[in-house]
């Protein structure tokens, strides 16, 4: 049935590959001749590089090149990009894909081996020798700002490697005038992505073509092209990127890195292919890494629980260099804290201070998730301070319903029904006997807690004009290609990339019911610039849905009109009068005259003669270039259920439940799945995950043995409820949702901590709440 297939619980078309092992990583693809490389990274968190000698590496048998930092500098036209870039003449502390006279981080490539296999070309890393002169090393965003501070760049006056600020209505007049004034501080820890496929290129230089070929583990083939063509000096239609299966992706293969360059280079240089995949070692500090801030904030109110004004700074911890998103995840922290509230005065001053750490990028949720944590933090507060109920506050500072389209501080809100989303969690909760059960467990003396927290998920990135306005350097426009071919069949060309969020059955499903064929009759084809259309964003910020289902729907309903304009013709009758399902064109009210679509193609492109309709173009083909007016909000509202061991400070989460609305759902099965995903890797950010640093700026993270992720064992069951309230302005009302899950999840389980600590009086503002830390603060507590 192709009716009904928008909103249908469809499981993936993609799983039965990838569950039998039929897919395509990075790793799998072997080009002929093709040759392995390895980098020498550096140890030391800040020095100065004196001399790398590769005689020995160059001479070791097997090796076809090493490349020096100077090296790779001499073969490119330009530094490593930064696509966050508001003001273009500002100074930026950029990196080079090696580190050239300085290393500024631990892990950051310092030579590069290609040999005939990862084998010999990690001998031959050892072969080479780097003098170093030690510089002292800054780790803490107290140490980068001390007076007298290392400087990490000396073309800088300071460690402060970009700023922006945020601001709306009369921030002063607001707090000048407020009834309750309310300070708090809040620290997040390091995290990376960590998916479990980790980063990988092979790299092709054709020297007869002079054209780049690159498979790459990414989820942005075109915005690599770009920015390949800005470093390589290249045309863009030169560079070729194909993107096998992606294991994960969540962001970190959003961002743009050196190691792609450093692959291309040594292709060049050797003519050879050449592969380099990251092991998970440096994984840990060559993927981008993220979400590491301390946000201090005010937040002004009246008496009845009205926030009339939020203000404050957003410091990032970013890395030795900028990676390519530059400072937009810090950015987008402060561009989102009013979250769902209307809150008519605001400011936040964002501040990038550079450290010896790896450079700081893009992990799913990007800023929201620390906004969400800090908005949310502070409501539950001002609840706390008036002693009303912390919902009270909510519903009283919710943006209405009539009140939209709402223009927050930087983006216009379209549509959304905050307080109906959480009475639906509510009644969920009670539905799930949550209350009675944390009371009876109270009553045998366990802490046990329920805690809530309400997100927006700004979403559906574009339009190019705000992605612009917002500092970006690339477009926020889709292009999707439908086909149908001669016997019939559909074929989607998009620009979308997937990464194991399902986004295949999903556009699927949109081409299925606009084109009434059965879903097994739609490929769809991702994932290779030289026959995806131009998505020059990629997938990221949730849009996969919102521009790129969107842009599809109008290029199928268009090919849809065509194909009963065909129809029309051959049936002799008026196009009006038919309808398409299941692959069949019928006259409404006449079942018996029908044409399968299998004819109509034929028609369009075998038998032309007479065929067609007057003036009508052969094929059928239809493309849509989609630039949104607006970016789409969806929201959600989380509860978790939490008990805390008060002996030794373990938190073991119990429930998680999301009520969530994301405009018209393609597919709830999908949906349920990526809010699930989303809740395991928000559950590791509160409760486990964080990149750590030894005293003198060491990388000490390793392994899966000290960067403790979820699993199975440590993640709750989940429940869903959806609720629907369409993006008006998006055709098919589809709003994003593929970071919803990790928005909110830090928010709700610190407050079902505190909530199942309230005999012991203690407030979470720092994330992971682990074991030390809440027996620290449990002590604190009691000391009050
Ligand atoms: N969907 C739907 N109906 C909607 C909205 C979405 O059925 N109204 C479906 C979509 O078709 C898609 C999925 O839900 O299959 C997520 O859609 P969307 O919100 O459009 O997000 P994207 O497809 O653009 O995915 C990106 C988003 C981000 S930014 C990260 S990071 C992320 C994520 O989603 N990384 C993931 N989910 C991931 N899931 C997996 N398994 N792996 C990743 O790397």
């Amino acid at each position: 049935m192709s009716e009904g297939l928008i909103g249908a619980r469809v499981t993936r078309t993609e799983d039965p590959r990838l569950l039998t092992g039929r897919a395509t990583f990075l790793d799998d693809v072997r080009a002929p001749g093709m040759l392995e490389a390895a980098l020498l990274r550096s140890t030391l968190p800040h020095a100065r590089v004196v001399r790398v000698d590769t005689a020995a590496a160059a001479a070791h048998p097997g090796v076809f090149a090493v490349l020096t930092g100077a090296d790779v500098k001499a073969a490119v036209v330009a530094p490593q990009p930064v696509v966050w870039r508001p003001d273009p003449d500002a100074p930026l502390p950029v990196g080079h894909p090696l580190a050239v006279d300085v290393v500024r981080y631990p892990g950051q490539g310092v030579a590069a081996v290609a040999a005939v296999d990862r084998a010999t070309a990690e001998d031959a890393v050892e072969l080479i020798e780097v003098e170093y002169e030690p510089l002292p090393a800054v780790t803490t965003l107290e140490q980068a700002l001390a007076p007298g501070a290392p400087r990490l760049h000396e073309d800088l006056p300071d460690n402060v490697g970009a700023r922006a600020v945020v601001e709306k209505g009369d921030v002063e007049a607001a707090f000048a005038r407020a009834d309750v004034v309310l300070r708090e501080s809040f620290r997040f820890s390091r995290q990376t992505a960590a998916p479990l496929e980790t980063r990988g290129v092979v790299a092709t230089w054709d020297p007869v073509t002079s054209r780049l070929d690159l498979w790459l583990s990414t989820q942005a083939p075109e915005l690599v092209r770009e920015l390949m063509g800005e470093v390589l000096g290249l045309p863009v239609g030169r560079i070729r990127v194909r993107t096998p299966d992606v294991g994960g992706g969540f962001g970190a293969k959003f961002d743009f890195y050196g190691e792609e360059v450093v692959a291309a280079v040594l292709s060049r240089a050797t003519g050879r292919p050449v592969k380099l995949v990251e092991d998970r070692r440096e994984s840990f500090v060559a993927s981008s890494h993220s979400r590491e801030q301390r946000i201090e904030v005010e937040l002004a109110a009246r008496a009845d629980g009205t926030i009339t004004g939020l203000r404050g700074t957003v410091h990032g911890v970013l890395g030795g260099v900028l990676g390519s998103v530059g400072l937009s995840p810090c950015w987008t922290t402060a561009a989102t804290m009013t979250g769902p509230y209307d809150i008519p005065a605001y400011r936040m001053d964002v501040v990038g201070v550079l450290t010896n750490k790896s450079p700081y990028g893009s992990y799913r949720g990007y800023g929201l998730p620390k906004a969400n944590f800090v908005h949310e933090h502070m409501v539950e507060a001002l609840a706390r301070r008036l002693g009303v109920d912390a919902h009270a506050v909510r519903r009283r500072n919710f943006i209405r319903p009539s009140a939209f389209p709402y223009a927050s501080p930087v983006f216009v809100y379209d549509t959304g029904r905050y307080e109906e989303c959480l009475d639906l969690c509510l009644r969920a909760v009670a539905r799930a006997g949550w209350p009675a059960f944390a009371s009876s467990a109270r009553e045998r003396g366990e802490a046990v807690g329920i805690g809530y927290s309400f997100h927006t998920e700004v979403s559906g990135f574009g339009p190019s004009r705000i992605i612009n306005q917002g500092g970006m350097r690339h477009s926020g426009f889709d292009e999707e290609v439908v086909r149908i071919d001669s016997t019939g069949h559909v074929t989607v060309h998009t620009g979308q990339s997937a990464m194991g969020q399902g986004v295949h059955t999903a556009l699927a499903q949109v081409a299925a019911q606009t084109l009434g064929v059965p879903l097994d009759h739609v490929t769809v084809i991702s994932g290779d610039t030289d026959s995806c259309p131009y998505t020059g964003y990629g997938t990221g910020a949730s849009r996969a849905a919102a521009v790129g289902g969107a842009a599809l729907l109008t290029a199928a309903t268009r090919l849809r009109a065509k194909v009963l304009r065909i129809a029309g013709h051959l049936l002799e009758v008026s196009p009006d009068d038919l309808v398409v399902a299941d692959g069949v064109i019928s006259v409404r009210g006449a079942p018996g005259a029908t044409l399968s679509l299998a004819r109509v193609g034929d028609a369009a492109y075998r038998r032309l003669d007479g065929a067609l309709p007057e003036g009508e173009a052969p094929s059928l083909e239809e493309r849509e270039v989609y630039d949104p007016v607006n970016v789409t909000t969806s929201c959600g509202c989380t509860a978790a259920l939490v008990s805390v061991d008060v002996e030794t400070g373990v938190v073991t989460p119990l429930g998680h439940l999301i009520a969530h609305d994301c405009g018209t759902v393609i597919n709830p099965l999908i949906v349920d799945g990526q809010l699930h995903g989303g809740a395991a890797q928000g559950i590791g950010g509160a409760l486990f995950e964080q990149l750590a640093y030894g005293p003198s700026g060491e990388a000490l993270t390793r392994s899966f043995t000290d960067y403790l992720v979820p699993t199975a064992v440590e993640v709750p069951p989940f429940a869903v409820e959806h609720m629907s309230t369409p993006a008006e302005h998006v055709p098919g009302g589809f709003k994003g949702m593929g970071e919803a899950g990790v928005v909110g999840a830090g928010a709700a389980i610190a407050h079902a901590v505190e909530d199942a600590l309230s005999a012991h009086g203690v407030t979470i503002t720092s994330l992971p709440i682990t074991p030390p830390a809440l027996l620290a603060a449990i002590r604190e507590g009691a000391g009050r």
